[in-house]
């Protein structure tokens, strides 16, 4: 067996993980990451593309912002469309902030470069990662690579491995209370080297289901439609893909939509799931380890990258001050956004897609909310703060 020591354990590398290296490094804290997929596999994912403001803040202030801003595409507003009616959320205008479209993906490659060019430790392509003696004060994790037994001591673990991660399986169920709702439906995604169709997002609710218009840039577009979870992406032609999206979003919008070869296709599942509490022992967990949202608030990302300023500002105020009041508050802390953050994906994946249960009634309520957010600024204020981003009361 070898061995090795650091100060945090970092299980996973995902945003949540590197941004809370990076945040640790730029202190002197040392850290070592650890994940079961490869280098290739993790930059090759394609996930969120809006960052909330206070993400793009914590970015910058993490000293990984600079391609971000050169590159990403800051919006003011978006559309919600139903049935063919549009009305544009004017979050500029409403909160005064905006929110900044750039992929994860890109973030993700900016994180592991810089990580990696700082001398940071990163083991790609780890097996059988499992934390132990999580409750000690020297807890430790032991993984496989190249055919021999690893063993990392440090004072913390985090467990930022997403929502199929090993951490938060090790926290007995007498002490992890979970919640979760799982849809009906999921989203086929493809993206496409065409420019997108409009200059803002359009979330739309169609009699035959949601469609969602997003970008990555200037002249790639990024594009979604609610499916049913027993669809293959191989039942889905881009050809098909395009009619259906066209049908959904109307002909007002369709009339100007680019297609072509997409160049990546894939289905995601719906969830809302929370864990409670966020740490157990010396073991804090953040991001998709501990919560999960339906992605049509465009908040996952945004989680968990509040769920590391959090976390981060605890670990610095440890080692720097001996200071463990953010540490032993992190899960209160957290929790209490997460929870509204939960409720406006709720409320906007409720409103927005077709729910194959919903009565008459049911349908004519999301109509009537479209209506009222049509003609209410209170009512569209609240979507516009929920989306720029809720405060992060520390
Ligand atoms: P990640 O990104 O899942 O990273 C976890 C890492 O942990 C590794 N791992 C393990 N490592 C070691 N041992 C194990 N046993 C391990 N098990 C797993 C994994 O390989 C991985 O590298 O979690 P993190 O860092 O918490 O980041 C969360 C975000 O990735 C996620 O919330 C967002 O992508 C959600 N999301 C969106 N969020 C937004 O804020 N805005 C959006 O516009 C948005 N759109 C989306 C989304 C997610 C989507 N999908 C595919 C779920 C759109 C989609 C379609
Ligand atoms: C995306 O561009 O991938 C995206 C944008 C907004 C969402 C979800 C996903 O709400």
């Amino acid at each position: 067996m070898k061995y090795k020591k650091t100060q945090v354990i970092i299980v996973g590398s995902g945003p949540a993980g590197l941004l809370l290296s990076q945040l640790l490094h730029n202190e002197g804290i040392s850290s070592i990451i650890v994940d079961r997929q490869s280098r290739e596999r993790i930059e090759g994912r394609v996930r969120a593309g809006v960052l909330e403001w206070g993400s793009v803040q914590a970015l910058e202030e993490a000293k990984i912002g600079e391609r971000m801003h050169r590159e990403g595409l800051p919006h003011e507003g978006f559309d919600l469309a139903f049935d063919g009616e549009f009305h544009r959320i004017d979050v500029g205008g409403l909160t005064g902030k905006k929110v900044m479209v750039y992929g994860q993906t890109e973030l993700t490659m900016d994180l592991i470069a810089q990580r990696l060019e700082q001398g940071c430790e990163i083991v790609f392509s780890a097996g059988d990662v499992q934390p132990t003696d999580v409750t000690s004060n020297t807890p430790k994790i032991q993984y496989t690579k190249d055919g021999e037994t690893v063993e990392i001591e440090g004072d913390y673990i985090t467990g930022c491995d997403g929502f199929h991660g090993v951490c938060r399986q090790t926290i007995p169920s007498t002490v992890l209370k979970t919640y979760e709702k799982v849809y009906p439906f999921g989203w086929l995604g493809v993206l496409v080297e065409k420019p997108p169709v409009s200059d803002e997002l359009i979330y739309a609710n169609h009699q035959r289901g949601f469609a969602l218009c997003s970008m990555r840039s200037k002249t790639r577009s990024r594009y979604y439609i609610q499916c049913p979870l027993t669809d293959n992406v191989e039942d889905w032609s881009d050809q098909r893909f395009w009619d259906e999206l066209s049908l959904r979003v109307g002909p007002d919008v369709a009339r100007n939509l680019e297609t072509g070869d997409s160049f990546e296709k894939s289905i995601a599942p719906l969830r809302s799931f929370v864990a409670e509490p966020m740490r157990y022992g010396n073991m804090f967990l953040a991001g998709d380890a501990a919560h999960i949202v339906p992605p049509t608030g465009a908040k996952g990302l945004n989680l968990a990258i509040a769920d590391i300023r959090v976390l981060s500002r605890g670990l610095i105020e440890h080692y720097k001050k001996s200071n463990n009041h953010y540490l032993e508050r992190y899960s209160d802390i957290c929790l209490k956004r997460v929870w509204k953050v939960e409720r406006f994906s709720w409320f906007m994946s409720t409103m927005l897609h077709q729910f194959p249960e919903f009565s008459a009634f049911e349908k004519r309520m999301q109509r009537a909310e479209f209506d009222h957010i049509q003609g209410s600024e209170t009512a569209s204020s609240s979507i516009a703060e929920n989306y720029v981003g809720l405060p992060l009361e520390m």
